[in-house]
């Protein structure tokens, strides 16, 4: 079971992951908990890099490397757990590149459905969490918490382009997409995540 979470910077991933996680190993769930860039030795070390303030990355050199942290952090990480039966938690995955490498970026979505293709083997998230919440607020939420990086550096109108692929990616998948409104309080977000995740679970028999 893959459940992925994706959104803006400051829409509360991490905080959300953390609880969904905590809330899924008190039930006795087996949970890995990973995120993308990173996830691995080697991914790790790369985030580092890739999202350096400053650092001179241009569009394509970016996708790929995304990629090939994505292709080990499968093989690695993701895989293997699916395989042992374990609930994987991912911050980040592949629609991530489809909102910032293809609308943010303007690559061509037929590069990355190849390359998506060819590093996850075929997997695909069972659910896909969407915290959605307004560019301004996220920005404003993730600059009061830590310094901005490369990528959360740029400008508004990039951030916007990433928010419009997200939105329109879950109205053409509802099944897989569940939006959540993440201007609710933190407990609010959890307890609706929690419904649909045990609902989800229910539905696989898990
Ligand atoms: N990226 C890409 O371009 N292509 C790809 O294929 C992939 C990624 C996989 C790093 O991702 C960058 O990689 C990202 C996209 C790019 N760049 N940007 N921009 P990341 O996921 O590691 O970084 P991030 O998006 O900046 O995540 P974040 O800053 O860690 O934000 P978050 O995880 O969504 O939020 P949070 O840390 O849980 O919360 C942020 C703050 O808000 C914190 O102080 C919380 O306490 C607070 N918070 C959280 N929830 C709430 C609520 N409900 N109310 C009030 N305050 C809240």
């Amino acid at each position: 079971m893959l459940i992925t979470f994706e959104g803006i910077e400051g829409c509360g991933k991490t905080t959300q992951i953390g609880l969904l996680g905590d809330y899924l190993t008190g039930k006795g769930y087996s949970v890995v908990k990973t995120r993308e860039p990173g996830g691995t030795g080697f991914g790790e070390a790369l985030r580092e890099l890739l999202l350096k303030k400053g650092m001179n990355v241009g569009p394509l050199c970016e996708l790929l490397v995304f990629m090939a942290m994505r292709a080990q952090h499968v093989d690695e990480v993701i895989l293997p757990a699916i395989k042992g039966g374990k609930i994987v938690l991912c911050d980040r995955f592949t629609d991530a590149t489809y909102a910032y490498q293809g609308s943010g970026r303007k690559i061509d979505t037929g590069i990355i459905d190849t390359l998506n293709n060819m590093v996850t083997k075929g997997i695909r998230p069972n659910l896909t969490i969407l915290l959605d919440i307004a560019v301004e607020k996220g920005l404003k939420r993730r600059a009061a918490s830590s310094d901005m990086d490369r990528i959360e550096g740029e400008k508004i109108s990039f951030h916007q382009k990433v928010k419009k692929a997200y939105d329109s990616m879950a109205q053409e998948d509802p099944k897989r997409f569940f939006i959540v409104d993440a201007n609710l309080k933190i407990e609010a977000v959890h307890d609706l995540i929690k419904t649909k995740v045990n609902n989800t679970l229910k539905s696989y028999g898990i």
